[in-house]
């Protein structure tokens, strides 16, 4: 069964990554989601990521904020591709997750996304796009989807046109 796993470092980042799993949930694609530390609880990081690859995980999304280091821990455990949404909050409030998650050295890619409720949703797109390349059905619904959103700004324009 393929699906996507969304890690998050702390039930404090639930908030934000809800957006994440109510965009797979509009989709109706399969996805796990779990909190999990890199500081934290380790081991259980370690251990879930090697589960979940076994059990099907197309991809791994981590949300963290602080000195974000989870995207960067499991791109250490794994192959498969890794989206790392930095969240707001710490002392730079987001701009230290955001750049622990970017700066990672060459051959351990992390794609990070923007910070917070954007990042949270263009994270699941995103994964999204990485299993269409895969799943026809899914391709369509996200053109159907770009569509939509296009309509949306004729129509937003149209109400406010002068
Ligand atoms: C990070 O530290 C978490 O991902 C969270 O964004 C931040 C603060 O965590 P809490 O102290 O709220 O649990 O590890």
């Amino acid at each position: 069964m393929k699906f996507v796993s969304i890690i998050m470092g702390s039930k404090s980042d639930y908030e934000i990554m809800k957006n994440c799993a109510d965009t797979f949930e509009q989709f109706n694609v399969k996805y796990e989601l779990i909190i999990s530390s890199a500081h934290r609880s380790p081991e259980r990081t370690k251990e879930y990521v090697k589960e979940a690859e076994e059990k099907g995980a197309i991809a791994f999304i981590a949300a963290a904020g602080m000195a974000a280091h989870l995207a960067g821990a499991l791109a250490a455990t794994t192959t498969k591709p890794i989206i790392g949404v930095p969240m707001k909050g710490g002392a730079m409030d987001g701009m230290d997750a955001m750049l622990s998650t970017v700066q990672m050295p060459a051959g351990m890619p992390v794609a990070t996304v923007a910070l917070g409720k954007a990042g949270a949703i263009n994270a699941a797109y995103l994964a999204m796009q990485i299993l269409a390349i895969s799943d026809k059905d899914l391709a369509v619904k996200l053109k159907e989807d770009r569509m939509v959103k296009a309509k949306a700004v004729e129509s937003d324009s149209k109400d406010i046109e002068v």
